[in-house]
């Protein structure tokens, strides 16, 4: 059953345990007010990828240097928190600032759900608000889903142009892709707030031999191998879609925020990537391994930084709105502005496993976050209250979702 007395409760649950200045501004608030976002989901690139080289070529030489340029601020201990959704999760998460689901994809199975989503907060801001993906509208239930949580446009592979030379693995390549977008780009109103979705680096990472720029990796895994083929593909890719941007005028007017969707590797390839990054992969690499890309772009800012913060998915859409100038006091989120001083002290996986400023906990072992040592007896007990936290979090979090808990809570009358 479910009524209206377990939003309430919810919502006094993440008034307590949200930080003590929730509203915290920070000297970034409001530096993107009025401008376009261009919010690319890179599909499977993992940050463990950064700064590597295959036979001495640099597998992601743009993104590398875009990491450490002035106009970039990135987070470097960003975690991923999808589950069976995979991207449609991190989507999810993106949008609402709730978990997924343990079990299942939430675009399937609670697409008709009341949220109060970014794209339907952008929207009555007065922003166009739009996907890209070249893919299939259907699949994960896009379209169903974004009807729903308010997006104006969905320009799936219906609006591309597919053909033999430009398409291979799951079909248009990203530098078709992202040079047919411009177009559509160009048409729309601002400010807008538009996401792409990357596709051609996805598992099994096939790229036809002519455009591969970098030697594949030498292991007992296939996977691995190719993976770093399709990772520079996709450096090579943004690079362009940046050049594109700045060709078509749009580019001072944006900013551009870069996230990885959720890992590529699997642990079913935890020899080779052992052998890779040249140490067993523990539970606790295993956790470290999530790490995915979180930058934002902001052309003309000189202040760029890597951050070292523990932040998640679970924070974009508060640090979006945060960037934007935009207050949401009546929002109910799980997340929170990456950029404010005082945050909540982890970062939960859908599996339970979480990472906090001193330690990583995974099947139920406790590691020093700093040191990868496994924790025991009195120094392990650190963890415990975390977990409960974590495990608070994620039950209500779903609670929302099953119960569908939002059409009892009215986000405009708690503004203030
Ligand atoms: C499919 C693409 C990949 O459209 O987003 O989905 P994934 O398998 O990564 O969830
Ligand atoms: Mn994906």
């Amino acid at each position: 059953f479910a009524d209206g007395s377990e939003i309430s409760e919810i919502e006094t649950y993440l008034e307590e345990t949200s930080p003590d200045n929730p509203d915290e501004k920070t000297d970034l608030y409001g530096i993107a007010e009025d401008k376009n976002v261009i919010f690319v989901s890179i599909e499977s690139f993992q940050s463990f990828l950064f700064d590597t080289k295959i036979n001495g070529t640099e597998t992601t030489p743009f993104l590398n240097d875009l990491r450490h340029s002035d106009d970039t601020i990135t987070f470097e201990n960003f975690y991923h928190q999808t589950a069976q959704g995979k991207t449609s999760d991190s989507e999810f998460i993106v949008e609402n600032s709730l978990y997924p689901l343990g079990r299942g994809a939430v675009y399937f199975t609670h697409a008709g759900n009341e949220y109060n989503a970014l794209p339907e907060i952008l929207n009555e801001e007065g922003y166009e608000t739009s996907v890209f993906h070249a893919n299939n509208g259907s699949f994960w239930n896009r379209d169903v889903m974004y009807d729903n949580i308010g997006y104006d446009e969905f320009y799936d592979e219906k609006s591309y142009q597919i053909t033999p030379e430009n398409s291979f693995g799951w079909g248009l390549e990203d530098k078709a892709f992202f040079e047919q977008s411009i177009k559509y780009l160009q048409s729309q109103e601002q400010p807008f707030y538009s996401k792409f979705i990357t596709l051609t680096h996805h598992f099994p990472f096939e790229l036809p031999e002519e455009k591969a720029n970098i030697d594949q990796y030498d292991s007992n895994s296939n996977t691995l191998n190719a993976f770093f083929q399709t990772a520079r593909y996709t450096d090579e890719s943004l690079e362009l879609f940046f050049q594109q941007l700045k060709n078509a005028g749009l580019y001072e007017d944006s900013i551009i925020v870069l996230m990885g969707d959720h890992y590529g590797i699997s642990d079913f390839h935890n020899k080779a990537m052992g052998q890779f990054l040249g140490k067993e992969v523990t539970p606790y690499e295993q956790v470290q391994l999530q790490r995915v890309p979180f930058m934002v772009h902001i052309p003309g800012y000189d202040d760029g930084e890597i951050k070292e913060k523990v932040v998640g998915q679970i924070d974009v859409k508060p640090t979006l709105l945060h960037l934007l100038g935009i207050e949401e006091n009546g929002d109910m989120t799980f997340g929170g502005n990456m950029f404010a001083e005082d945050r909540k002290d982890f970062i939960a996986l859908r599996d339970g496993s979480f990472i906090s400023e001193n330690y990583v906990y995974t099947n139920e072992l406790c590691y020093d976050r700093s040191t990868g040592e496994q924790l025991t007896d009195e120094a392990a007990k650190g963890c415990l209250p975390i977990k409960e936290k974590v495990d608070q979090d994620l039950h209500y979090s779903d609670n929302i979702i099953y119960g569908d808990l939002f059409r009892f809570y009215d986000f405009n009358e708690n503004e203030e």
